[in-house]
């Protein structure tokens, strides 16, 4: 008898051990579950956050809390969730701190409010683009640079990333408001947003691209936009490129007011012409709006203040809005065009309203500039 004593109790211990894990192996609905693979993206840089998405489903439908591993060592996963109807997908956000590791397995898995755990998911393999650039600088803004409250506008946005990768854009409305991103775009083609101001004022408007991996690039130079509560006989729109860094946009009425950036006019009294802003560091732009028209002549030109090149190379363009449409567009003539002239560019007769281009540069100013111009 004694000498079965060990292993009767060896086999009884195992069986008691074999029954235990049985059990508990047939008591957790999860046990040999396995969560689909995680979505979300394959390649991206260091430093930017990323979008991962679970979805599991529990065998008795009951609610489950996710964990996430990201892969950077053994111990690097998330915090578990907060209890989900089974089925529904989840969300994580993660990033990746710079490291000599580009590839980072992804998976996740689930437990239940019992603290069933599930097997892990196979794994999203996810790829560290090391040689990515962000792309260009996006173009200034592309767009009306006058308009009415309570409008929509479209504005254009356009730029390429150096590694030919898909580029989405958001906009600065300078009103407060920044736009969600747009979907994708090619490199080097167009995207457009609409945007309707509520307020009347002036008001700068950038955009900032971001490529598939999630770089970020600058933000461009800024469009202006004159938002007017209701539409002015006239308003004059001058921008310009880089160079020279200051032009100015000048105006004379019939009743010898000269509006400019040290006399900037009024609209709801005399003179009704106004000037709004001063741009002194190129691109504009600079309005001027006429809110009621007196007879006579008003003139109107562009001075080159200060800065490289001349008016002719500045990519300069004014544009007329009538009644808030724009009815004449004007660009430098490439002719002899001095430093630091004035491009003297149309007349409008205030008692018709009619507008007599004139388009040429003169070294003297095409109205008064002494102290004898009323205020
Ligand atoms: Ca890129
Ligand atoms: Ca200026």
């Amino acid at each position: 008898m004694h000498k079965y004593f060990i292993p009767v109790i060896l086999i009884l211990t195992s069986a008691l051990i074999l029954g235990f894990w049985g059990c508990f192996r047939l008591t957790n609905p999860l046990g040999d579950y396995v969560p689909p693979v995680p979505s979300g993206p394959t390649r991206g840089i260091f430093n930017v956050i990323y979008d991962f998405k679970g979805t599991a489903t529990h065998p008795d439908g009951e609610s489950i809390r996710y964990q996430f591993f990201w892969g950077a060592n053994a111990n690097d996963t998330s915090e578990w969730s907060t209890l989900m109807p089974s089925g529904t997908s989840v969300t994580f956000r993660h990033s990746w701190q710079v490291s000599s590791v580009t590839q980072y397995p992804i998976k996740y898995r689930v437990k239940d409010k019992d603290n069933n755990l599930s097997l892990w998911s196979d794994s999203l393999i996810f790829t560290i683009v090391t040689n990515n650039a962000a792309p260009l600088k996006p173009q200034i803004p592309f767009g009306p640079s006058s308009g009415v409250i309570n409008t929509s506008y479209t504005f254009k946005a356009l730029t390429t990333d150096p590694n030919g990768d898909s580029i989405s854009y958001r906009f600065a409305w300078g009103d407060g408001d920044t736009s969600e991103w747009t979907n994708k775009y090619r490199s080097g083609d167009t995207a457009s947003m609409s945007h309707t101001y509520t307020n009347s004022g002036t008001y700068f408007i950038k955009v900032q691209a971001k490529d598939e991996l999630g770089a970020l690039s600058e933000w461009s130079e800024e469009l202006g936009i004159t938002i007017t509560s209701s539409v002015f006989p006239f308003t004059i729109a001058l921008t310009w490129g880089q160079h020279p860094r200051d032009l100015d946009a000048h105006c004379w009425t019939p009743q010898a007011y000269h509006v400019y950036y040290a006399n900037r006019g009024r609209l709801s009294t005399t003179p009704y012409c106004s000037l709004d802003v001063d741009d002194v560091t190129g691109y504009g732009p600079e309005h001027i709006t006429i809110s009621q028209l007196s007879p006579g002549t008003y003139k109107y030109a562009v001075h080159h203040y200060s800065g490289d090149s001349t008016i002719a190379t500045s990519q300069a363009v004014v544009k007329v809005y009538r009644n808030g449409i724009l009815t004449y567009t004007f660009t430098p003539p490439q002719t002899t065009c001095p430093t630091y002239c004035y491009w003297y560019v149309f007349n409008i007769d205030g008692a018709t309203g009619n507008l007599t281009p004139v388009n040429i540069y003169t070294t003297t100013a095409p109205g008064p500039t002494d102290k004898s111009i009323k205020k």
